[in-house]
């Protein structure tokens, strides 16, 4: 059941697909505050607040404030409030109080969840101008799935983006490109992509190319292919101000940028230096710079990632200007303690400042909106114009998306990865933590840095990153220009180790793509929190380091460093399963409860619930050799046990097709059989 109330003028997000009538009665749970502009009400002992999306700390997000408010933050550090992506999603979940929010507002939102007062919480919004959402179910997965289908169906990648792909800022020329491939080929690493970060690009100029570094990209492109590499070109928000380039020239003339009260462009810096911001929320902008992408479309590209949305701003040409006029007031100043702190400021405080965000305007349908009213829609918006594009130009065809900032509404058009996060083992547990959380609010294609972004990487730690990445849908090593190369042939004393435990995740690709596909067609979660699945066992509510995967599975990662294995909790016995490549797997059954389980750097530990059985493939060195039909089925059963696997072609988008579906069920007696029309070979793995 969900209602929605709606408060003054609510700002059209197209977030949600559903058109509910609007109630303007008094809402359920919530008392209404500071003048309609607060949500508060009091939290029980025992409820577990869920949601907020990607957003620091753990899976319970009580204990804390955060603030919806898309920032550039590259230090995911416990104190901070706002990251990239401003998901207004909350389910509280407990004995006495169970109902999902969604509050559809694109302005900042902040969440005071047992901040001030342990047993309270409460919502502010800036205007009181919003979609309240309540959703009412009787447990957690019925109110996502609610809450999923009231946003419509998420986005779904080409097969080939959940094979490993291998990034890094800095990958300067096509022969750099190359060796990164040609290491992982020779050397067995599975590898379906290679990322293309800004120095493809000509001056950091959207959609143009290095013509030196990468001279026959079209042909690069093909060269590529041959060997099942996708290349995926970053794509910034901001376009450089150069007159004669053609994305520069075109947003002015039609004056498709940003502009300031006085009607003039907005100027702000990114990579390029001065730049303009095109104005998204605009559908004829969408349209205009969607269409863009075909200049890589057309010579062979078909994914991107869309970076620096939330929009980042190094500096404005305006802030710049009155930065050096202060400077200049302190010049020959003897500067105490507080001027050469004030000084210091006026450097710092040049990036992502609030004040620049109030400076620049949108034009929505012909009424002008102020940038900071509708912040959270700007990098939603950009790739939904990408994925606008898409649908027009290659209407049959999936396209690789994912984005850094995003908003509930954009999970429609892409996914995302979470950004600038370190090579800390805390970002590994915090990336365990954001994944259901991302999940719930519709970001289904989603991953962090494995290894880490910026820091050094050491190979352990890789390690770790790895075996749990080989479950997340976005598989991704990417580091920062001036880090530790962190390329898996980096660490030759451990290299045979990362082959097999990106083997492993080829062979499970059959079951992880199954479901990936069921969770976005049937709007349910692909990572959950325990106490989804477990409603009743108090211990599984408590728990933050493991995650279900599916219906069957349960992953446990080893996220601190040195740490030899780690403790599990099992909510019912469940089968232990070990792998030490794609071939080499053992079994063990354990008893419901808690166990130290040993877990070698060398090995993937996960765990098969009672009466359920997984499909394996033999693997293979990139997404197009995994025969997807020629199954091992890892088993756990029982009585008898039924597994719905789903395949398809992996490009095309006839989804729900019945030939893409097949029924496996084994008997206690152990024969199998599938009924449906994907047609499936099935040995079992005793
Ligand atoms: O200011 O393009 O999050 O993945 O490598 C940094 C360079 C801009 C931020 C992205 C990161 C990417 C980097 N970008």
């Amino acid at each position: 059941m969900i209602r929605r109330y709606s408060f003054g003028h609510p700002f059209q997000t197209d977030a949600v697909v559903k058109d509910l009538p609007p109630i303007h009665g008094p809402v359920p749970y919530f008392t209404v505050e500071n003048d309609d502009c607060t949500l508060a009400c009091p939290l029980s002992s025992d409820t577990i607040v869920y949601g907020l999306g990607e957003t620091v700390r753990g899976i319970n997000k009580r204990g804390w404030h955060y603030c919806s408010n898309c920032s550039d933050e590259p230090q995911h550090t416990e104190g901070k409030q706002s990251l990239y992506a401003s998901d207004n999603f909350l389910l509280l979940a407990g004995k006495g109080q169970m109902f999902g929010v969604f509050l559809d507002y694109p302005g900042k939102v902040d969440y005071d969840i047992g901040y001030t007062n342990m047993n309270h919480m409460a919502v502010t919004v800036g205007n009181a101008d919003y979609d309240l959402y309540i959703i009412e179910g009787k447990s957690a997965e019925e109110i996502v799935h609610q809450f999923r289908g009231l946003i419509g169906r998420s986005y779904i990648a080409p097969k080939w983006a959940f094979g490993y792909g291998q990034s890094r800022w800095s990958y300067y020329s096509e022969d750099e490109v190359r060796e990164v491939v040609q290491k992982h080929r020779e050397n067995h690493v599975p590898l379906d992509m290679v990322y293309l970060d800004i120095d493809y690009m000509d001056h950091y100029k959207d959609f143009t190319l290095n013509d030196e570094t990468f001279p026959d990209f079209a042909e690069f492109v093909q060269e590529m292919r041959r060997q099942n590499i996708h290349l995926v070109p970053i794509i910034d928000a901001g376009v450089k101000q150069e007159r004669g380039y053609d994305v520069c020239d075109e947003g002015l003339e039609n004056g498709y940028f940003c502009k300031k009260e006085d009607g003039t462009p907005f100027v702000g810096a990114v990579w390029p230096g001065k730049a303009y911001f095109p104005d998204f929320l605009n559908p004829e902008v969408r349209a205009w710079f969607g269409g863009k992408y075909r200049f890589l479309l057309d010579k062979g590209i078909d994914g991107f990632w869309n970076d620096m949305n939330e929009p980042a701003l190094f500096y404005s040409e305006d802030g710049l200007k009155a930065a050096f006029a202060e400077m200049k007031k302190l010049e020959g100043k003897n500067l105490d303690m507080d001027k050469v702190n004030y000084f210091r400021e006026l450097v710092t405080g040049l990036s992502n400042n609030p004040k620049d965000y109030e400076s620049f305007y949108h034009n929505c349908g012909g009424k002008r909106v102020r940038h900071d009213k509708i912040h959270n829609l700007y990098g939603y918006n950009m790739t939904r114009s990408a994925g606008e594009a898409f649908e027009k130009y290659c209407p049959n065809k999936r396209v690789l998306m994912f984005s850094r900032s995003s908003m509930v509404g954009m999970h429609r058009y892409g996914g995302v990865w979470t950004g600038d996060n370190c090579s800390w083992w805390s970002h590994l547990l915090l990336e365990i933590q954001m994944m259901p959380s991302l999940n719930m609010c519709g970001f289904l294609y989603s991953g962090a840095d494995i290894g880490g972004f910026g820091d050094n990487a050491t190979a352990d730690l890789l390690l770790r990153w790895t075996a749990f990445g080989v479950f997340t849908p976005l598989m991704r090593n990417h580091s920062a220009l001036g880090t530790r190369c962190q390329e898996v042939y980096r660490f030759p004393e451990v290299l045979p180790v990362f082959r097999n435990l990106i083997g492993i995740r080829y062979a499970l690709l059959p079951y992880l793509y199954s479901e990936y596909m069921k969770a976005t067609l049937q709007d349910t979660m692909y990572f959950k929190p325990l106490a989804f699945v477990y409603p009743q066992d108090e211990d599984a509510a408590r728990v933050q380091d493991q995650l279900m995967l599916g219906d069957e599975l349960m992953v446990t990662p080893v996220y601190t460093q040195n740490a030899v294995g780690r403790t599990v909790y099992l909510p019912e016995p469940m089968k232990l399963v070990r792998m030490h490549s794609a071939q080499e797997i053992q079994t063990e059954q354990m008893e419901k409860g808690y166990h130290y389980i040993p877990i070698a750097l060398d090995e993937i530990v996960f765990f098969l619930r009672s009466d359920r059985m997984i499909p394996l493939a033999k693997g293979g060195e990139s997404v197009p050799e995994v025969d997807f039909g020629d199954l091992t089925l890892l088993v756990n059963v029982q009585h008898c046990a039924a597994y719905q696997y789903y395949s398809d072609d992996g490009c095309s988008k006839d989804y729900d097709n019945a030939k893409n579906r097949t029924c496996i069920t084994m008997k206690a007696d152990g024969t199998v059989s599938a009924e449906g029309q994907l047609p499936v070979k099935l040995d079992v793995k005793r």
